[in-house]
């Protein structure tokens, strides 16, 4: 862990931010493969096998910060605002036997899962947050991966400037962590818009940028070359690595 925040804090005394809008990660080769190392290291310190640790209730940092896209501005997702999200719909299918559709008040009534966590961005912050949400494990249990499902991508409402949506991914193994949720309250009230309502990810055993916000979609893949650029993600398609586990 300290290997990794050294890592990662050079990354910004060199003034490289990963996460915002706009960057120019793509272009640089360098930070790729600064980005690349740092994911060798990352990967076996604790590992998708391990839990990341939780916290007290006392831990909690009260304003847990936004990064990112802009909350989602489609007519869509006004729309959503306005009904208070009781149009709002996901989606769960591809290669699955049970494809399913779930509005917020049926995910609401399954099991939740509660865990105090720390997020850790790239860029090199932390924030400690108390997440509530369902097990993407009884998503996957509902729906049924068909042989040959490898990957879970996660779709999402918002876009950069220029029109390409956000997405994310893990392998079925690493969704099927206890951990690994599908988050609809943060701090003890419902995920407000900036942080990625009505439905986000949360995945303490990984990088910032694999939760997902505004997640509306979610699609069992038995590989993802088809999806955008390919790499698994918004950001994996503009130089990060896609394993991203701290
Ligand atoms: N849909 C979507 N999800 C996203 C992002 C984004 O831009 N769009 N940014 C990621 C990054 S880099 C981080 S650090 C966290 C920030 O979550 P927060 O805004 O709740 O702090 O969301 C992640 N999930
Ligand atoms: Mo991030």
């Amino acid at each position: 862990m300290k290997r990794r925040l050294f890592v990662a804090s050079s990354l910004s005394a060199a003034g490289l931010t990963g996460c915002g809008v706009g960057n120019a990660l793509t272009q640089n080769q360098t930070v790729h493969n600064i980005l690349t190392s740092v994911d060798v290291l990352n990967h076996g310190l604790i590992g998708t096998r391990g839990m990341a640790k939780e916290y007290t209730d006392a831990d909690v940092d009260k304003n847990f910060r936004t990064n990112g896209f802009a909350t989602p501005a489609s007519s869509r997702y006004i729309g959503y605002l306005k009904d208070k999200f009781a149009s709002y719909r996901l989606v769960v299918d591809g290669l699955v036997d049970n494809k399913q559709t779930f509005t917020v008040a049926q995910l609401r009534a399954m099991p939740l899962s509660t865990q105090i966590t720390r997020h850790d961005c790239v860029e090199g912050w932390s924030v400690i947050g108390k997440w509530r949400g369902v097990r993407v494990a009884d998503v996957l249990a509902m729906v049924k991966p068909q042989q040959g499902a490898r990957y879970v991508v996660f779709h999402c409402m918002d876009v950069d400037d220029q029109g390409t949506p956000y997405y994310e991914s893990l392998d079925l193994h690493e969704a099927a962590h206890p951990q690994t949720i599908l988050a609809l309250d943060l701090n003890d009230a419902p995920l407000d818009p900036d942080h990625g309502a009505p439905v986000r990810m949360k995945i303490p055993t990984q990088l910032g940028y694999k939760s997902a916000k505004w997640v509306d979609h979610i699609e069992v893949v038995s590989t993802f070359a088809h999806i955008f650029s390919g790499k698994g993600g918004y950001w994996e398609d503009n130089g990060y690595n896609w394993y991203a586990g701290i």
